[in-house]
């Protein structure tokens, strides 16, 4: 079956795009890098390639690790029975457009349709209605991992706009009172925040407006980024539900009293969206560069020959041995390519660290060790070297995440009138003072042709101004930014 890969790689493009050409380097780069194949024959589906799909791996690794800690892991069902579906109204009203339907069973047709699952609330609240007993069953945390299907109209693209979404991680949690599921939308987004600093991304929380939250939430605080291109993407949301899901669905626990309660509700998500960030932002016009917790590959060790020299190869073939031993993910490139072309071919693939032994380095008891994230180049003894890869892990990790936080904060962008918005999203996210009122925030983004993702928590969102839609006096800063 080796057949459709070499027939991949035959129709990539030599050269990778320069970044500046974002979209183009984005397309280009998933193929080239082998992340994605984006020639599946349905709109809106991709293909994860194995190296694609060791990177999700890695970086799913640690949002289990985060939620293991006090969640359980379970599975729903995919198909979800039309009458369960159609309970909520208001949830109904924001993805009825959205759903994929099964009508038949073969040739018959089915007495009850049944919806692919888009997010999965209307799937595990009837559980949740027979699991919820008395308040001694709560709090109830469960995530799953799974897919979800959404029959998106804007522009598809791949890990950004899906239509089957492949990686979806949905929690859900019940509470016994509407400020603890308050706490948890909390914990949510720090545990979120804490996830992208692991994927060295930076990120800004803010409550998104009331028109703007999920459908049949209370409220919706969402994560966003700023992707290279000066549009931000939503990588991550959290909703509490109140109890208006458990109204519907009848969700109640018995109280120390003995009387019947409503439960309250949360829930929050993330996809492969995380991976298109960290794709995005830390890669170069040389292609993948990866924090080294998710790299597939961490240190390649290459040598440099000149004529005979056993001693290099010996040398090399000990140190990846002793790097592997030592649990690192190293490869010994000892292919017949010249050197050049194995770098380029490992800096594609976003190796963190490249180590070159040649002769001289020998001699010397050293070895060459080469960053991909600045191409920066030093030498560390070999008797240490487990520990010197180690220590550059570190220092490569803290300059990615201090880089993206430049990146970020060097697009963020005072405004005081509206104009001055519509002229400066382009080049990143708009600061603009609002009262908060709605009339207010819909007339804002309907002048700049732009939403307004919300009032960020902490000093951003912070300040002193004036609403420029009715010229009252506030201490909000909202942020307007394109968005994907
Ligand atoms: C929270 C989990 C929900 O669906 N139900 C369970 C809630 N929220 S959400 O905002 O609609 O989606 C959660 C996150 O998923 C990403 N996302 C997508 N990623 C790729 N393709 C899509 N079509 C897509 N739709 C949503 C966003 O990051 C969103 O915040
Ligand atoms: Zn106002």
């Amino acid at each position: 079956m080796a057949e459709p890969k070499e027939k991949a790689i035959q129709e990539k493009k030599a050269v990778l795009p320069g970044k500046s050409n974002f979209s183009e380097w984005y397309n280009e780069l998933l193929l080239m890098a082998e992340i994605m194949d984006v020639r599946y024959p349905v709109k809106g589906l991709y293909v994860w390639f194995p190296f694609g799909f060791d990177v999700r791996k890695r970086t799913y690794a640690i949002i289990r690790e985060l939620l293991d800690k006090d969640h359980k892991e379970a599975l729903f069902p995919l198909l979800i029975p039309e009458n369960e579906f159609m309970k909520e109204a208001e949830h109904i009203k924001g993805f009825e457009n959205e759903v994929y339907w099964v009508t038949h069973g073969g040739k018959n047709e089915l007495d009850v349709k049944l919806a692919l699952r888009p997010t999965s609330e209307t799937a595990i609240y009837p559980m949740y209605k027979v699991w919820v007993r008395s308040h001694a069953d709560l709090p109830i945390k469960i995530y799953q991992i799974v897919n979800t299907f959404r029959y998106e109209t804007k522009h598809t693209r791949p890990l950004i706009r899906l239509r089957e979404i492949t990686s979806f991680k949905e929690a859900h949690t019940v509470h016994a009172t509407w400020d603890e599921a308050a706490k948890q939308v909390e914990e949510a987004t720090r545990i979120y925040q804490e996830f992208y600093r692991r994927l060295a991304i930076p990120t800004i929380v803010s409550k998104r407006p009331e028109w703007d939250k999920f459908p049949g939430a209370d409220y919706t605080m969402a994560v966003d980024t700023l992707m290279p291109d000066n549009k931000t993407l939503q990588i991550g949301t959290a909703h509490h539900l109140g109890s208006n899901f458990a109204k519907t669905f009848d969700i109640k626990y018995e109280d120390i009293n003995g009387e019947q309660v409503l439960a309250h509700q949360t829930c929050y998500g993330i996809s492969e969206r995380s991976i298109a960030a960290l794709i995005s932002i830390h890669g170069d016009d040389k292609g993948l560069v990866f924090p080294p917790e998710v790299a597939p590959t961490q240190v390649v060790v290459i040598p440099i020959i000149f004529g005979k020299s056993d001693d290099v190869v010996t040398a090399c073939r000990d140190v990846a041995r002793r790097l592997k031993e030592s649990g690192i993910r190293v490869e010994l490139d000892e292919s017949d390519e010249r050197p050049g072309a194995k770098y380029y071919k490992w800096e594609m693939k976003g190796v963190p660290l490249r180590v070159e032994i040649g002769p001289r380095d020998l001699k010397n008891n050293v070895a060459t060790i080469v960053r991909r994230d600045t191409g920066s180049k030093d030498t560390a003894p070999l008797n240490d070297i487990e520990i010197e890869i180690k220590k550059r892990f570190e220092m490569v990790h803290d300059s990615l995440y201090e880089k993206a936080v430049k990146s970020l904060e060097g697009r963020l962008i005072d405004c005081s009138t509206l104009d001055e918005v519509k002229e400066k999203i382009p080049t990143g996210i708009a600061k603009i003072p609002w009262c908060g009122e709605r009339d207010c925030g819909l007339s804002m983004e309907e002048a700049v042709g732009a939403g307004i993702l919300g009032i960020p928590e902490g000093k951003l969102g912070t300040g002193n101004g004036t609403c420029p839609v009715c010229g009252k006096v506030t201490s909000n800063i909202a942020i307007m930014a394109k968005t994907y």
